[in-house]
């Protein structure tokens, strides 16, 4: 079974999104996301002007020996951009895979170890009343664990916290505009650290001891900061704290550490195992949060996760809307084999993504499960795609209030 050619696919409804749609010489499909936010088109030239003519004439079912060619082969190992492309490919050619064997993709990874993957959403509102209400949404939902972003006291604009006015649903908060040059927002590390614990406080004492809570520092503050917050943290039992500090340096994890029992979770901008040495063979993490999107694929992540359960860390896989549908539905299939799952992001996309890409994935009971078609389960309509062309948008750039460029 020969790949015959491997398509580049962009489309925009309400954001953008990348995928690789590869077919082979009978005529079976494969789709894989592509999709790195606010880089769209740096993926889309790599596979199209690199990868796409390799492919051609390739054995697809010969998926571990193609993910080494395009890896080592290329000799410039790693990076976002090579990893998103790389990842690509692999997905594609699992739900090949699996189309062929007649198989849901998760039974070629070992079959199901649960009946569903356990779900967060992102609760959000600048106040605690609009937080209050978003969490109460997000149980009617069927959500049982949520995540909880809060503005803070003196800031316009805070990461996570969804706007009526902005683009995405009310209580999905969608960062990525569709602009010419990226939004930007102040900052103020130490005015969070006062307000944050506050926040926690009062929606434990609304919504009780058992919810699971999260919460995404987004990579601003340094070690002691953190490790302050986790400690701060302590008595509201979070479920995770994730990406408290910066991703490059792993080292800033040991000081956290050190000082908190709060659970810790990071990596959805790391694309590596490589990324996770340090991190996981000194048991600084808990959770791992890449996404097979971004990370090499169903081939590396396996290897990632297998390697983390070592250690008792688990996964809790990246799943914003700006990971596709088709990145959201092997992310179940994976999360749905694996023995050392934690728990599975799910920011739900908006019906004009739905309408180009069509799922079977399910959500009730506040469990995800993708369902049993064979193969990943999701098919790309082209004409729904070509009603949204792909339009620039930039996630927003951070600066502090003397107006030096923060992490954001
Ligand atoms: O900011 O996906 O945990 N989720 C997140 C996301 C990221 C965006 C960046 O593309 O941190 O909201
Ligand atoms: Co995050």
């Amino acid at each position: 079974m020969k790949i015959a050619h491997a398509d580049v696919l962009v489309t925009s409804p309400g954001r953008n999104f990348v995928t690789l749609r590869i077919t082979t010489d009978d005529g079976v499909t494969g789709l894989g996301d592509a999709t790195l936010n606010g880089r769209e088109l740096a993926v889309v030239s790599y596979l199209r002007d690199h990868v796409a003519p390799l492919l051609v004439g390739r054995d697809a079912h010969q998926i571990e020996d193609t993910w080494q060619y395009l890896y080592r082969g290329a000799y410039w190992r790693r990076g976002p951009v090579t990893m998103t492309a790389i990842a690509a490919v692999d997905v594609a050619l699992w739900d090949i895979k699996a189309k062929v064997a007649g198989l849901p993709l998760y039974q070629l990874l070992g079959g199901a170890s649960r009946t569903g993957a356990l779900a967060y959403g992102h609760a959000s509102g600048f106040d605690l009343e609009a937080l209050f209400d978003s969490i109460r949404e997000h149980l009617a939902l069927g959500y049982r664990a949520v995540r909880i972003q809060t503005g803070v006291p003196g800031l316009d604009q805070v990461y996570g916290v969804a706007t009526s006015t902005g683009i995405g649903q009310r209580y999905d908060y969608e960062p990525a505009q569709p602009r010419a040059y990226p939004s930007e927002e102040e900052w103020d590390t130490r005015a969070y650290l006062r307000h944050l614990p506050s926040v926690f406080e009062a929606v434990r004492n609304e919504f009780g001891p058992e919810l699971p809570l999260l919460h995404d520092g987004h990579h601003r503050m340094t070690p002691i900061q953190a490790a302050q917050l986790g400690k701060a943290l302590e008595p509201y039992d979070l479920f995770w704290l994730e990406d408290c500090t910066p991703a490059e340096n792993p080292e800033a994890l040991r000081p956290v550490r050190q000082h908190t029992t709060t659970p810790l979770a990071i990596g959805e901008i790391f694309n590596s195992v490589v990324d996770y040495r340090t991190l996981i063979g000194e048991q600084l993490i808990d959770y791992v949060r890449s996404a097979i999107t971004h990370a090499g694929g169903i081939t590396a992540m396996r290897r990632l996760l297998d390697f983390a359960a070592q250690y008792q860390i688990k996964s809790g896989m990246h799943g914003p809307t700006d990971v596709s549908p088709v990145g959201m539905a092997a992310a179940l299939h994976l999360d749905l084999a694996i023995h050392n799952f934690g728990i599975q992001e799910y920011m739900r996309h908006s019906p004009a993504t739905l309408e180009v890409f069509r799922t079977s994935y399910t959500f009730s009971g506040g469990l995800l499960h993708p369902g049993n078609n064979p193969g990943i389960g999701v098919d790309y309509d082209e004409d729904a795609a070509a009603r949204f062309p792909y339009e620039p948008a930039y996630l927003p750039v951070s600066r502090l209030t003397d107006g030096t460029v923060h992490d954001w």
